[in-house]
């Protein structure tokens, strides 16, 4: 048996592990105690890793469907291969745009991956690229677009006085919404270190978190108030005059407007209707606002809710007005080690409407954002008729079987295809629908470097690892799919900004130099390293704004739209009525780590609800219930949870009633309940995955009409899947 030092890359903290290599399998996973970021932290899913990789589950091998319709083994790159010859067949009859592909979470934590992707769709082409970004935080993306960008950096948590979360359980999930660096590696020290050098910490979500445990001030609203909750801030802080008036003077233009667009969320009503305490809501504008250091961010709850491109464009007004951003002269943010470095200036990038122009799809006339089109269009493109009709997709590290807006019709989209492929090394849902699936190493089984998970860290580090286990025989890694499906298909691919070498196909280790070429530490000098390097600053500091009067718009006029309308849509929930809200779970990375012996507390997805809710509903812990929404219908199983606000149901994603072939377990998919149709944002047609009116009721009970509304309910296939 060796220790090996590596690092876990699972999710964004990149936590640095010891790793046992027995006999060349993964034992026992450690923290690595002298890694300079995580210190010997990890989380169940990371020291579960063995399991993980050579688990039942496992794919040893690439699949291909036979002519019967049964999988059967293939060669992973003779695999790539006919693939790449059906693309290009696909391509020259239909033409670039009939080609997509789809980005999913686990693509982000592999070095080459995402670089390899993103340029080979481009060589097809095709104008076809989605990712799990639109069914996220998407919000993130479409206010910079709408308001400008500051380009100064935001104020770091390292010297904040106080900080803000709303729908973002960082404890548990290590994902400070905005990337803030303290919140994704080991959050919970952070805090509480944070803390006892006198950080406040509030905390919003309709659950008692984990993370809300720590915080100095917790609200917990009405899930889905989050827009007006949002307005209700910024009406005290301007009326109390709590935000950074010289900062608005230089930067900002539409406070006038801003002012009277949240006039209507007076604190009585921002009380009532969103229902937490009047004092609670005066007394976190007044820890929040002011004379101070600190930032307001959201994770997924509060971008997942019925105006959730307002609640997020709101409070990142809240940061703007407060001018929690960096200054000229103050040290930049400089955590670009293996990535360019953007120079930060204290200036502002006006608004980048990219939707309105270039390419729109057929469906919706839906535009671009950062390159991509909404997720939530994706089925359409694969099933309306139209002469760019998407007829082959390509899944990258992805499972939109459980991910995606109404599961029903997800499944229809992918089975009307003429090729779907998936990269994945298990057969979930997805893959089990595909034509082929690519079996890629996993994480040990490949070589790796931090470059795309720089942004996250709270200092300027790198870290890289050699593979430290082999892979199965036959399986290839993630981006030599597309490198071997590129020569087939006759693709001139730029990576990095360099023409990929088609005719001689580079090493893994020279991938991952390609891809830090522009980096300022050189990949080289990381090898042998096995703990990574804190690198030192680069020393600069913000730069002057120059003769740039480009000015933040905090109210565009399709902004001040949206608001008015979230502000006048009051939630209403009727009586005995449930909300369907998100929540994760700390054992599974979404999809990830179903399967695994003692990793997931069950092998289902339980149906979060208060014990006293359960009682009324006359349902024991454990006990079966129905939850229908006015777009379907699922069983789940019941375990009660204190933590919840009174009248609601917390239902993890990701799970489904069959997770792998054969293991049928009592999971339920949420995404039967929600809508791929109705209740989605403007341009990045972002789904509502919270705040869902339902209504719940024991298993075996005739369940009602959804709370909210009917629509839908005539269509017999959603019908409630009633036992009786
Ligand atoms: N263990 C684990 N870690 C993960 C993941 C995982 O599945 N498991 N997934 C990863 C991924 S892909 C992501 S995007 C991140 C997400 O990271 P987070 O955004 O932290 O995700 P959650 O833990 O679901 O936290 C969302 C919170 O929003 C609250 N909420 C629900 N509805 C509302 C609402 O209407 N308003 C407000 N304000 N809050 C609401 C929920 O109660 C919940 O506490 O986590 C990543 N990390
Ligand atoms: N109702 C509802 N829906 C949601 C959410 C919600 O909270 N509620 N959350 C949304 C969010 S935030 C997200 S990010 C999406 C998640 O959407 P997806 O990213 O589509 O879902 P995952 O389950 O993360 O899929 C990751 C896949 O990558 C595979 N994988 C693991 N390692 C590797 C590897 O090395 N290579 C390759 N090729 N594959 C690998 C895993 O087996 C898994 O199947 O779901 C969204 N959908
Ligand atoms: S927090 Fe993330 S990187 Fe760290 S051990 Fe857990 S899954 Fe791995
Ligand atoms: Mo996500």
């Amino acid at each position: 048996m060796t220790l090996v030092k590596s690092y876990c890359r699972f999710c964004a903290a990149s936590c640095g592990t010891l790793v046992e290599v027995v006999d060349g399998r993964i034992g026992a996973v450690f923290g690595n105690k002298d890694h300079p970021l995580s210190k010997g932290f990890t989380c169940p899913k990371g020291r579960r890793a063995g399991a993980l990789l050579q688990g039942p589950h496992r794919l040893t091998s690439s699949l291909r469907r036979s002519g019967n319709g049964e999988f059967e083994p293939v060669d992973g790159l003779a695999a790539s291969r006919e693939i790449g010859e059906r693309l290009r067949r696909i391509r020259a009859e239909h033409g670039p745009d009939s080609i997509a592909l789809f980005m999913g979470t686990q693509q982000a934590f592999t070095a080459l991956t995402p670089f390899v992707v993103k340029s080979w769709l481009r060589a097809t082409g095709s104008h076809k690229l989605f990712s799990t970004m639109t069914i996220d935080q998407s919000a993130k993306w479409l206010v910079p677009l709408r308001m400008g960008e500051y380009l100064g950096g935001p104020q770091p948590m390292t010297d904040a006085d106080v900080w803000m979360l709303s729908g973002n359980n960082v404890v548990l999930t290590a994902s400070g919404g905005d990337g803030d660096g303290p919140l994704v590696t080991d959050p919970a020290t952070q805090i509480k270190r944070a803390r006892r050098r006198g950080m406040r910490l509030i905390v919003i979500d309709p659950r008692r978190t984990e993370t809300a445990e720590l915080a100095d001030l917790f609200l917990q609203p009405r899930p889905g108030t989050d827009a007006l909750l949002h307005a209700g801030l910024l009406r005290i802080l301007l009326t109390e005059g709590l935000y950074d008036a010289a900062f608005c003077d230089e930067y900002v233009d539409g406070l006038e407007e801003l002012r009277r667009a949240v006039d209507p969320a007076t604190p009585e009503r921002v009380a009532r209707e969103c229902d937490v305490p009047v004092e609670d809501l005066f007394l976190a504008a007044r820890m929040f606002g002011g004379d101070k250091r600190g930032r307001f961010t959201t994770g997924t709850g509060a971008n997942f809710g019925p105006h959730s491109n307002v609640a997020e464009h709101l409070a990142d007004t809240v940061n703007i007005i407060c001018g929690r951003v960096l200054r000229e002269g103050e040290p930049a943010w400089g955590g670009s080690v293996l990535m360019p470095e953007r120079p930060a200036v204290a200036a502002v990038a006006p608004p980048r409407r990219t939707w309105e122009s270039g390419f729109t799809s057929r469906v919706g006339g839906c535009g671009r954002l950062n390159g991509e089109l909404p997720s939530a269009i994706l089925p359409d493109e694969i099933l309306m008729p139209g002469p760019d009709r998407v007829r082959a997709l390509v899944v990258s590290a992805g499972n939109p079987m459980v991910a995606f807006p109404d599961e029903a019709k997800i499944r229809r989209a992918l089975e009307h295809l003429e090729l779907l492929v998936v990269i994945d090394p298990f057969l979930t849902e997805t893959a089990r629908l595909a034509d082929y699936v690519i079996a890629p190493a996993m994480s040990y089984e490949r070589a790796d470097h931090t470059v795309l998970m720089e942004f996250f860290f709270p200092r300027p580090f790198a870290g890289h690892t050699p593979a430290i286990v082999a892979p199965p025989a036959g399986v290839i890694e993630d981006w030599e799919f597309f490198y071997e499906t590129a020569v087939v298909m006759g693709l001139e691919m730029k990576v990095a900004g360099r023409p990929l070498d088609l005719r001689h196909k580079p090493t893994s280790e020279q991938m991952l130099e390609l891809v830090a070429s522009r980096g300022r530490v050189d990949v080289a000098s990381l090898r042998g390293r096995p703990d990574g390097v804190l690198v030192p600053g680069t020393g600069a500091v913000v730069g002057p704004r120059g003769d740039d009067t480009t000015r933040l718009q905090l109210v565009p006029p399709d902004v001040l739209a949206e608001i008015r309308a979230a502000l006048d849509d009051v939630v209403e929930i009727p009586a005995g009525g449930f909300q369907l809200i998100s929540r994760r779970l700390k054992e599974v990375m979404n999809s990830l780590g179903r399967g695994i012996p003692g990793l997931a507390l069950h092998d289902y997805n339980p149906a979060f609800l208060r014990p006293e809710d359960l009682a009324r509903l006359g349902v024991r812990p454990g006990g079966g219930v129905v939850i229908t929404s006015a777009f379907g219908s699922v069983r789940a199983v019941a375990q009660p949870d204190e933590t919840l606000r009174p009248g609601t149901v917390a239902l993890p994603h990701g799970w489904s009633g069959e997770v792998f072939p054969g293991a049928r377990g009592e999971g339920a998919n949420v995404n039967a309940l929600t809508s791929g149709d109705e209740d989605l944002q403007t341009i990045n047609r972002m789904p509502r995955y919270t705040a869902i009116p339902v209504t719940v009721v024991a298993l075996g009970t005739r369940a009602g009409p959804a709370a909210g509304s009917a629509r839908r309910s005539a269509d017999p296939r959603r019908a409630v899947d009633d036992p009786e």
